[in-house]
This record gives C-alpha cells, sequence and structure tokens, in this order.
C-alpha cells in the first residue's frame, strides 16, 4: 500500500498562481534498506530531522516556489523489497510514474552502494515509453556526518556518479537542510533539462555536471 500525503500550501498540482503554468516534478527515491530515504525526504518536506520513520511507503505532495517558478514536487518514498533477487528492482509502476529518481546508499554500508549500483545499471538499461533521453538520476551517499564509520569513499561515489551520466552529492540528512534541497533542486533542473533540451542530447550541462561529479565541485555543505 502507498499512503498519498500533502505538505506545503494545500493547492492540487495543476494550479499556479501566477501566470506561468506550474513545473510538476514526479521523483521517486530508492535504494537499500535504513540508508536514509525517508529522511531525507522528510528532511526536505520539512526541514527537520525526526530520527525515526517507520516503514510505510508515502507519497507526498509538495508546493513550493523555485527559482521564481511555482513548483509541485510529488515525491514517493519507497521501500525496498525484502529478497535479496529483487536488488536491482525498480517497478514498472515506478518507471512509468517518475520523471526523475534520488538513489540513497550510506557511506557506512557497503552493501547499499553496491545496491545502488545495481539500481543504477538497471535505470540506466531501461528504455523510457516515448523518450530516448536517461531518466534524471541523483546518486546521493547519505549519513555523512558518521564520518569514523565510512566504508566507501567520496571518489567511488563520484566514479559511479559518472560513468552513468548521474548526478552525485554527500549529506547527511540528520545534520542539515541544505543538503537535502540541493538533491531535489538539482533533480528539478535535471528534469527540466531532459525535458526541453531532449532533442539536443546531453548538452554542455550535462558536460558540466559529469565532470563536476568528477572533481567534486558538486559537493554540499
Ligand atoms: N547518523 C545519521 N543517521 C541517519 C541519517 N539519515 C538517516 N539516519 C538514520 O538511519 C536510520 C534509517 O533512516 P530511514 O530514513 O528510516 O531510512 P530508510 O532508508 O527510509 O529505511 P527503510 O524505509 O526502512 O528502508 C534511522 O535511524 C535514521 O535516524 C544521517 O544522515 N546520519
Ligand atoms: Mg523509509
Amino acid at each position: 500500500m502507498v499512503v498519498q500525503l500533502s505538505s506545503g500550501p494545500p493547492q492540487t498540482c495543476r494550479m499556479s498562481e501566477g501566470s506561468q503554468p506550474k513545473v510538476e516534478a514526479n521523483i521517486v527515491v530508492l535504494g537499500a534498506e535504513k540508508v536514509g530515504k525517508s529522511a531525507l525526504t522528510v528532511r526536505f518536506l520539512t526541514r527537520r530531522f525526526i530520527g525515526e520513520y517507520g516503514d510505510i511507503e508515502s507519497i507526498y505532495t509538495h508546493n513550493v516556489r523555485v527559482g521564481g517558478r511555482d513548483v509541485c514536487f510529488s515525491i514517493w518514498d519507497s521501500v525496498c523489497p525484502q529478497a535479496s533477487k529483487l536488488q536491482a528492482w525498480v517497478s514498472e509502476k515506478q518507471l512509468r510514474w517518475a520523471d526523475g529518481f534520488v538513489l540513497v546508499y550510506s557511506i557506512c554500508d557497503r552493501s547499499s552502494f553496491h545496491q545502488a549500483r545495481q539500481q543504477l545499471q538497471h535505470l540506466r538499461q531501461v528504455k523510457r515509453r516515448g523518450s530516448t533521453e536517461k531518466v534524471p538520476v541523483i546518486l546521493v551517499g547519505n549519513k555523512r556526518d558518521l564520518q569514523h564509520q565510512r566504508v566507501v569513499s567520496s571518489e567511488e561515489g563520484r566514479l559511479l556518479a559518472l560513468s552513468t551520466d548521474t548526478g552525485f552529492f554527500e549529506i547527511s540528512a540528520a545534520e542539515t537542510y541544505h543538503g537535502a534541497l540541493v538533491v531535489f533542486h538539482e533533480l528539478l533542473d535535471m528534469v527540466r533539462d531532459s525535458r526541453s533540451t531532449g532533442r539536443k542530447g546531453v548538452g554542455l550541462r550535462g558536460i558540466v555536471r559529469s565532470m563536476s561529479a568528477v572533481f567534486g565541485r558538486r559537493r554540499t555543505e
């Protein structure tokens, strides 16, 4: 069961107060168990870190203004399937629904990084209906506050992102709101780019993004 919830001003996704139409973005948050998918989502929605989140799969609707435009994020905070054979799994429904994915691992959990790699490979193999574009994905190494428990280096994350044409950030959902904000805003940019420049290929922005992933200019905090 997926529960649907709303945050921000009580509006539907279709309405916009300004003259410009509202930008809509459906985002699925994926990743292994206990990596901080819900912590990251709730941080972005409420600016808060509450510690424990339960395991209810939810879709949150969140209306905000970004760069002078009304934006409606619908964020699907997913729950990881239990069976190991499903570790690279992204459902057909999620693939059809999503405009972009946030793929989370924990820098303290090597198996979660391995699972992120598998899910990324899967996302890069599937073709989206009606599109030749790669689906926008941001890879997130979470729990950056736990440096003493780190087992996945920043370089490994960056290189995986580069090799799969993916955005990359290391953040701590526990410590700051800024990291969560940057992740969702960057993904929104990528979604808008892929809508407007789908015909023109990767483009300069995509190249800059890949270079940044390698050389670390995209690190937040
Ligand atoms: N130190 C630290 N702990 C974190 C961070 N993010 C999440 N946690 C903790 O990690 C645990 C799992 O966080 P969740 O957000 O529930 O992880 P999840 O991926 O949604 O978990 P499931 O939905 O059960 O798969 C919780 O105890 C959180 O408090 C972080 O950035 N730093
Ligand atoms: Mg969760």
